[in-house]
């Protein structure tokens, strides 16, 4: 880009983020950007750009700005928009991560004991099933609103390579979006393998651009094993199974991780632990959920969004995120993901998940 087409880009950002911001101060948004993107930060921030990638504060914000029903609103454009965007993005991981403020630094990874991750549900009475996810980012590369498609490419075919490699339980292959059939795809997705598609939140972050170059999942024999490539996330690495035994599915994940981790570097930071696209996954980036019908706590549902609450669960539909419950399933997870280990998270989950099924027993 020539030094006038950089004034010019610049010019335009300047427009848009002002007319945007306007629109946002003057609207109910209940977001965690309309709630700390003071003019104050605003005017402070307006103008920086990351040293490497060159992102601005709209495209972190350009989410945020276009759906004012966003629960967070802001998204990291590349790894360094949590230090140059520091003033927006500490008081909104402070508030998501319930109180991890700019002087905590999130632990060294520690995947824990899993002897003491027991079977959620051995009689099979409630639980039908349980997944295990993480994201990485690949080291070097930006997030998704600064990726070239060539990015998305180099990044499939850097996986492509790794998986392989991957051998044992983890054997399996390798199915881009681009050589899918919308059959497939939607079967996949129904069948909670797949990631969805057309997520509005997502698509103003500028996160389907290209689509579906570079994006695929990769899956073992017994699809207990899966990896998605370039959907918000470079990597989710996910393991699942039905039934509750969480410490089996826990332990495939782990093995996934460190198979990977031995063939590509991932973006991490002293203060943020593993880095990702949305800060609500910075941390450990687990996501630890039970899919779960619990009829009788559940005909009460802000009965259950309070007992979620109180264990530091969220608590979402049969689709998962943004999605409604569908036959009563429910989709439980750990909440906390940044400022505990990854051992921790994954117990947290546990002890919630088994006070629920107590207190459903015990209605
Ligand atoms: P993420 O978990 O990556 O944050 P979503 O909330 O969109 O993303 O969930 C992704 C998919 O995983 C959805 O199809 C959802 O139904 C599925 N899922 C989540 N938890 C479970 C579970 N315990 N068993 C089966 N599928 C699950
Ligand atoms: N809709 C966005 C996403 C928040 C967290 N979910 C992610 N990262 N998939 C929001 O701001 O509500």
């Amino acid at each position: 880009m020539s030094q006038d087409q950089k004034k010019c880009h610049l010019i335009c950002v300047s427009k848009a983020l002002d007319d945007a911001y306007k629109r946002l101060t003057q609207s109910d948004s209940k977001s965690l950007l309309k709630k700390y993107l003071t003019q104050e930060i605003y005017d402070e921030l307006k103008q920086k750009q990351t040293p490497t990638f060159k992102s601005t504060l709209l495209d972190c914000v350009q989410s945020g700005m276009m759906n004012l029903d966003s629960g967070i609103g802001i998204y990291a454009p590349d790894p360094e928009a949590y230090s140059v965007f520091a003033p927006l993005f500490d008081p909104i991981i402070e508030d998501y991560h319930m109180g991890f403020t700019p002087q905590n630094s999130h632990p060294p990874l520690n995947w824990g004991n899993l002897n003491t991750l027991v079977n959620l549900d051995p009689q099979n009475k409630y639980i039908i099933s349980t997944r295990v996810r993480c994201g990485r980012s690949i080291e070097g590369y930006p997030f998704n609103p600064c990726m070239s498609e060539d990015h998305y490419i180099e990044i499939e075919k850097k996986m492509e390579n790794i998986f392989q490699g991957l051998s044992g339980e983890l054997e399996g292959t390798y199915r881009p979006l681009t050589k899918m059939t919308k059959c497939e795809q939607e079967r996949l997705i129904d069948d909670h393998y797949l990631f969805k598609e057309g997520d509005r939140f997502l698509k103003a972050a500028k996160a389907c651009r290209f689509w579906p170059t570079g994006r695929g999942i990769y899956m073992n024999k017994n699809k207990t094993f899966l990896i998605w490539v370039n959907e918000e996330d470079h990597l989710r690495i996910i393991s699942m199974e039905p039934g509750g035994n969480l410490g089996d599915i826990y332990r495939r994940m782990i093995e996934g991780v460190k198979a990977i981790e031995q063939q590509v570097s991932f973006s991490r930071s002293d203060r943020f632990g593993y880095l990702t696209f949305c800060p609500t996954n910075l941390g450990t980036t687990i996501r630890a959920s039970a899919h779960i019908k619990v009829p009788k706590l559940s005909s009460d549902k802000e009965k259950l969004e309070a007992v979620a609450e109180k264990h530091h669960l969220q608590v979402r539909g049969t689709r998962g995120e943004h999605t409604e419950s569908e036959e009563g399933v429910y989709d439980i997870s750990n909440k906390r993901r940044l400022g505990l280990t990854e051992y921790e998270a994954l117990k947290e989950m546990q002890d919630g998940i088994l006070e629920i099924i107590k207190m459903e027993d015990s209605l």
